[in-house]
């Protein structure tokens, strides 16, 4: 799943693809790269994001999703019902959900849906994430919520553990390393880790240095966990770097 954030403030991409033109053109590019979905947002959910209206919302997406349905598989990356339902109709066929809650429009509109856990809201999420075990809360969760809409009739749900979503570093980190335990749940796992701010935080302590590296040198760390996670099961990575990110895979599958 190649990102495509249609958005000024996206933390790695904000700002770059705000244009519909270099919006399309990137999405092509990340088709071109080997993406099998193309995971467009028009509102950012990075740590302190301001949220956006729903008419701001489709107004970045809709040309976007429009130009390039008939290319690719599109999904969605939204948390607003009227925006995912008018996405499906410019078409959308995956509904991206970091809320977890767009179930029944899944449902009603006969697409997929990914359900992210986050700790509560992106304005304050890390402001003290705290869990018991991380992996068994996250777990019931979203088997829950899994349950819930295969209930209410919708044919392709996917799970992800909503990677630095109301979570310290050792929380991600233990997401990981227990990713098993998602993957045994039977639903296909869907994991994002590309460019993560945990990632640059690791690779500051190894250089020994305080800052954590900048979110355009954190490719390393992103493949290093997206192979990881397929290793370990998961079905499809949410990543930026898309070329770099198949190559690995095509290498992981040999
Ligand atoms: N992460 C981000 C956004 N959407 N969706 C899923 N399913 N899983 C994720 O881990 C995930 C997600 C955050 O990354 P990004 O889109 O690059 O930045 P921003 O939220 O600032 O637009």
């Amino acid at each position: 799943m190649g990102v495509l954030n249609v958005t000024p403030d996206s933390f790695s991409d904000g700002g770059r693809f705000l244009d519909p033109d270099a919006a399309i053109a990137h999405a092509r590019r990340l088709i071109a790269e080997g993406a099998d979905v193309v995971d467009v947002g028009g509102e950012s959910t990075r740590p302190g994001a301001e949220p956006v209206s729903e008419s701001e919302e489709r107004r970045r997406v809709l040309p976007v999703i429009e130009a390039i349905a008939a290319e690719a598989r599109v999904s969605i990356d939204t948390r607003k019902a009227g925006v995912a339902r008018a996405a499906v109709e410019a078409g959308a066929t995956l509904i991206n959900d970091v809320s977890a809650s767009l179930h029944l429009v899944a449902a009603d509109c006969g697409v997929g849906w990914v359900a992210m856990h986050m700790q509560g809201e992106p304005a304050t999420m890390q402001a003290e994430p705290r869990y018991g075990d991380v992996v068994a809360e996250v777990r019931t969760f979203l088997v829950e919520r899994a349950e819930q809409a295969i209930a209410a009739g919708v044919e392709e749900v996917w799970i992800d553990p909503g990677i630095g979503f109301g979570k310290t570093a050792a929380h991600n980190l233990q997401l990981l390393a227990r990713l098993d335990e998602l993957v045994s749940t039977g639903f296909p796992v869907v994991v994002g880790t590309s460019r993560k701010r945990f990632l640059g935080a690791l690779l500051a302590a190894s250089d020994g240095a305080d800052a954590p590296v900048p979110t355009d040198d954190r490719l390393e760390g992103s493949l290093a966990t997206a192979t990881w996670a397929m290793a370990e099961g998961a079905r499809m990575v949410r990543v930026h770097d898309v070329l770099a990110t198949v190559q690995a895979a095509k290498v992981l599958a040999a």
